[in-house]
């Protein structure tokens, strides 16, 4: 039988497009038949979430925190089912989708530390015998929408805040992970979760845009997906009281400096392109290495070609395939453009051949060099496992051609003089700049992009409160005052 994509106020209903959803590491399995949601869906959940806004408005922090926890506590315990779905959809390794399900807990977690540590600040008085406190008080019902590549963390990462900050919430999940979107919900309604405080609704992005982008009672919409569905989410809410937070698409530098160990360097950038099949905003895409780093291209394409790619499930794959034949089919589209401007493939690109792998979506890690800085071409975010290596003959250049982009999510610095770091801060255009570290992502650390990557205040860290608030002025006079 079908499985139910749509989850508002407390029930599972669904009567819209079905979603066939096959294994993306051997598209011959078919995983499971999902029912999606409607604009029409997306403004009952919407009611929904109206309709529960005042009562978990006026829960306790230590309510919604128990809830919060509660739900990161199945999260841990069912992480091991959890992460098999994921895998059977999306196509990342289980080590990886594992190791998102223990991360996304501990992001529930720290949203319920954080609510339970606001604090209101009572200021000094404006007239005598009166007291003046700031406190923050929900936004009300919060669009979530969330994207294929991080299905557990960056949901975790939204709706861990609106929840513990009072907010009701209408989750749009993307249609490429509908089995782990479930799941979460699932979560979260065992976890002791009133109806109607979280509704789900797996829909495409029309259905989206129709039903809950702009629709009355939607007062916040944080967004995680590409740049151009961000910004026609933002063209949309223009003029209307509802605030946004969009974090959007990529084209991270990593900066190779003289003096490094370049075998290690090399295996840490791979890292950070190559992880989750390359399929991040926050991934490597471009390496800028400096002249007097000798050898780097080679070093880089050994570690490239260590990257064993298989099935997500098969405890040798260290990159699993990527998302769907349309993914697949753009980067390989892409590799084909860079060699027909002239660049050279020093390795992969490929799709997997032979008999147990040419069913899957495979692309073997990818380097490129010899592209023109100046091109279109190197200004396009590529969403999978392929980096382009420039060579420039000064760090100036480097930090000159790492800032030449429309995107300002994360750069890495790779050099063996740890001074260089805040020099390197200075001068990158970024949101996040990663010193001798491919990068990562914590609950408790503040995550942005600038430029093409980001708008709104910053999600996770105490930042997050910002978005999921608003802050309300009280002054109490006393009696005398008259
Ligand atoms: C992580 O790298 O652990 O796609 C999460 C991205 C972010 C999430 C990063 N939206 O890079």
């Amino acid at each position: 039988m079908a499985r139910s994509g749509v989850f508002i106020d407390g029930s599972w209903t669904a009567d819209g497009p079905v979603l066939e959803i096959f294994d993306p590491s051997d598209t011959r399995v078919h995983v499971d038949t999902v029912v999606s949601g409607t604009a029409d869906d997306l403004r009952d959940a919407t009611q929904s979430a109206l309709a529960a806004e005042e009562s978990w408005r006026n829960t306790t922090p230590e309510d919604r925190a128990g809830v919060l926890r509660a739900a990161a506590q199945l999260l841990r315990d069912r992480a091991n089912w959890i992460a098999t779905a994921m895998v059977s959809e999306e196509g990342k390794t289980f080590k990886e989708a594992r190791g998102e399900a223990v991360r996304a807990a501990g992001t529930l977690d720290y949203h319920a530390d954080q609510a339970l540590s606001m604090q209101d600040q009572v200021l000094l008085p404006i007239r005598s015998g009166a007291v003046t406190t700031v406190r923050r008080r929900p936004v009300g019902p919060v669009a979530v929408i969330s994207p294929f590549n991080f299905p557990l963390l960056v949901p975790a990462w939204k709706i861990g805040p609106a929840l513990a900050h009072g907010n009701t919430v209408v989750w749009k999940p993307s249609p490429l992970t509908p089995l782990t979107s479930i799941n979460l919900m699932q979560l979260f309604d065992d976890a002791g979760l009133p109806r109607g405080v979280l509704n789900m609704v797996v829909a495409s992005g029309e259905a989206t845009a129709d039903g809950l982008i702009g629709t009355p009672g939607i007062k916040a919409v944080t967004f995680t997906g590409s740049t151009a569905a961000g910004r026609a989410v933002q063209a949309r809410l223009a003029g209307l009281d509802t605030r946004v937070q969009l974090e959007m698409g990529g084209n991270g530098p990593a900066i190779v400096l003289a003096g490094v160990d370049v075998g290690q360097v090399a295996s840490e950038i791979a890292r950070g392109a190559f992880a989750s099949t390359g399929q991040r905003c926050t991934g490597i895409r471009r390496v800028i290495v400096v002249d007097q780093v000798e050898d780097f291209e080679n070093a880089l394409v050994a570690a490239a070609e260590g990257w064993n790619v298989g099935p997500g499930m098969d405890p040798t794959s260290d990159i699993g395939p990527l998302v769907s034949a349309a993914a697949q089919k753009a980067v390989r589209m892409r590799v084909d453009r860079l060699r027909a401007a002239g660049c050279a493939v020093l390795t992969g690109g490929d799709p997997v051949t032979g008999e147990a792998r040419k069913h899957g979506h495979y692309v073997h890690p990818c380097i490129v060099t010899g592209l023109d800085p100046t091109s279109a071409l190197a200004g396009e975010e590529i969403f999978g496992p392929v980096v382009v290596v420039y060579r420039v003959e000064s760090p100036a250049e480097a930090f000159r051609l790492a800032n030449a982009t429309s995107f300002g999510l994360s750069a890495a610095v790779f050099s063996s003089d740890a001074s260089d770091a805040m020099a390197a801060a200075d001068s990158l255009q970024f949101g996040t700049v990663n010193m001798n570290f491919a990068g990562s992502v914590a609950a408790h650390v503040p995550f942005l992009g600038w430029g093409d990557s980001g708008f709104g205040p910053a999600e996770q860290g105490e930042t997050a409160v910002e978005f999921f608030t608003r802050t309300q002025v009280v002054n109490v006079h006393g009696d005398d005052d008259g």
